[in-house]
């Protein structure tokens, strides 16, 4: 297999308004990064992708951009992200910049333009269409609830978005935005950025015809993704990205893909095709989502993340790439989700990070997730911060009549803002993430939850991330070696190892607080036997044929 510097980096995910605040106004910002990069140093980690930090009306947190040359006021100045570069590369890490070219704001330049007359040069830089018999062109729900359409005054025509109506999409059929933003991001890549993570990629081609989709329970609104995910030009517009700006440059590309299958998956990331690096695939966070979508929450099952993982394990092996994660700023926090937080809470993060980190493909970490922060509880809707969020409780209690309790239960479990609440620093007030008064609250357990407190600790998350960082450097086997799962009908075990050569790593995870045996196969034989990591105390004489694991125990052993 070929080697590449991103497959064998780990990558740690900044979301810049909860991470540090400098000035104090209750927002992260550049400064705030730049203060902490010697603790990113510290972990070890050689990438930092950063979410958006352009100019920005912040809507959607940033994901809304209305000029992708400057820096949004709140989080500082153009010199402070080139001090900011500069202080990253020092350190020997990489910043890959959040690309969101799917949508801009509806306060972009562009935008503004094209919503003024049918006839300026910019109404086609976005999706117009007429209204049908007084309603919406179609029935395609937002994201975000209620339609993927707005109605426009000015020009009696309605314009797509597919996420919030501040964030209307962009017409990629229109070869000038093509160009627009292969410049723009020329433009970064010049200025010394290292990589892209491109926001709903997979969603910038839609089928022209932009039919209606089924609906659901029968509902007014319907999911129309089977005519914008993947849709029929996508693979086209990524290559000639590729070649228009990325092969120029010696940088890693991520995909932020919902929807895609590992068949889509290898489209967009087999080298050959000339496309992206890797891809962010949402089948193992969709696992507890029933028919009706992310809030139709039902339990996940372990068989189905053993089926999945190993899918996407398998069929990517030697013709693309996998991008490993369990948790980002628009999922709940892995432990809370995966694991348990209470009792366990230190071995079941320990364990999901050795689950992850020993599989093939490159893994992303994000802000909190190196310390076990976990999901918030806040008492009252008023609390909230996000769009997704407030829009789907307006409409469970407003529309649909719903209990409001009901429906916060349903935030706590999936909100977004369960990854949003600030970095825990300190045990100070606000977590030592601001001098001011946050954005968003801190989660109450920052006293004994916090970055101070797990330096400080040889035995904590931290410095066990710290640890699995390190053994990717030293073991090649953890990049490059072959998946095969074991024990695959076990109900509580997930087990795997990696072959590289006549090295075998040997992995065993238990995702319960239960304590079942682990039985080695008889097949896998060996003469030497090295325990590389542990969440528990070993005598390292033990054998691996049989152990009794205990709660959300975690072993890797590497044999010969
Ligand atoms: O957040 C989600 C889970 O409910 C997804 O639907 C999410 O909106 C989707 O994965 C796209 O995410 C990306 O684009 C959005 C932005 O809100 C997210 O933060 C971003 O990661 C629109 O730009």
């Amino acid at each position: 297999m070929e080697k590449k510097w991103w497959k064998e980096a780990v990558v740690y995910q900044i979301y810049p308004r909860s991470f540090k605040d400098a000035d104090g106004d209750g927002i992260g910002d550049l400064r705030g990064i730049i203060s902490k990069l010697d603790y990113l140093k510290e972990l070890g980690i050689d990438v930092v992708w950063l979410s958006p930090v352009y100019q920005s009306p912040n809507d959607d947190n940033g994901y809304d951009i209305s000029d992708y040359r400057n820096i949004m006021d709140e989080f500082g100045t153009m010199e402070d992200w080139e001090e900011m570069v500069s202080e990253m590369h020092k350190r020997g890490i990489k910043l890959v910049m959040d690309l969101v070219v799917n949508h801009t704001s509806d306060e972009h330049p562009w935008f503004i333009e094209s919503r003024k007359s049918k006839d300026n040069a910019y109404r086609d830089y976005y999706i117009w269409r007429p209204g049908k018999e007084g309603k919406e062109p179609n029935n395609w729900e937002s994201f975000f609830s209620g339609s993927a359409w707005e109605y426009d005054e000015a020009t009696g025509e309605y314009y797509l978005h597919l996420f919030s109506k501040k964030q209307p999409d962009l017409n990629w059929e229109n070869p000038n935005v093509r160009k627009e933003i292969y410049e723009m991001m020329r433009f970064w890549l010049d200025k010394g950025v290292d990589g892209f993570r491109m926001d709903v990629i997979n969603m910038i081609s839609k089928v022209p015809e932009l039919p209606d989709g089924e609906a659901y329970d029968g509902k007014k609104y319907a999911s129309g993704s089977r005519y914008f995910m993947n849709g029929p030009r996508v693979h086209e517009f990524l290559q000639e990205m590729n070649r228009e700006v990325l092969s120029h440059y010696d940088i890693m590309t991520v995909g932020e893909t919902p929807g895609v299958t590992p068949k889509e998956g290898i489209l967009y990331t087999d080298p050959a095709r000339c496309e992206l690096n890797m891809v962010f695939q949402f089948e193992h966070v969709d696992l507890d989502s029933g028919p009706g979508g992310k809030w139709d929450i039902r339990p996940w099952k372990l068989a189905d993340l053993k089926k999945t993982m190993t899918k996407w394990q398998k069929e990517l092996e030697g013709k693309g790439w996998n991008s490993l994660y369990l948790n980002n700023h628009d999922q709940p926090r892995a432990v809370s989700r995966f694991g348990d937080d209470k009792q366990y809470r230190v071995e079941s993060a320990k364990m999901l990070a050795t689950f992850l980190h020993m599989m093939q493909g490159t893994p992303y970490i994000y802000q909190g997730e190196e310390l076990g922060m976990t999901n918030v509880r806040f008492s009252s809707i008023e609390d909230y911060r996000d769009i997704e969020t407030l829009n789907m409780y307006k409409e469970y209690v407003e529309k649909y009549g719903e209990n409001p309790q009901a429906v916060l239960e349903k935030i706590y479990y999936k909100g977004r803002d369960n990854a949003r609440t600030p970095m825990q620093w300190d045990d100070s007030k606000h977590a030592g993430f601001t001098d001011g008064t946050p954005w968003i609250q801190v989660n109450p357990n920052y006293k004994e939850i916090n970055a101070k407190a797990a330096l400080q600790d040889p035995d904590s998350v931290f410095h066990y991330y710290k640890k699995l960082i390190q053994l990717r450097k030293q073991h090649p086997v953890i990049v490059y070696g072959t998946y095969h799962l074991i024990l695959e009908d076990h109900p509580l075990i997930y087990a795997y190892t990696r072959t590289l050569e006549n090295e075998k790593l040997v992995v065993i995870t238990n995702f319960s607080n239960e304590t079942p045996v682990f039985r080695l196969p008889e097949d896998i034989v060996y003469t030497a036997k090295e325990l590389l990591i542990h969440n528990y105390p070993v005598v390292e004489s033990e054998e691996l044929h049989e152990i009794r694991l205990r709660p959300w125990e975690a072993r890797v052993y590497k044999i010969q």
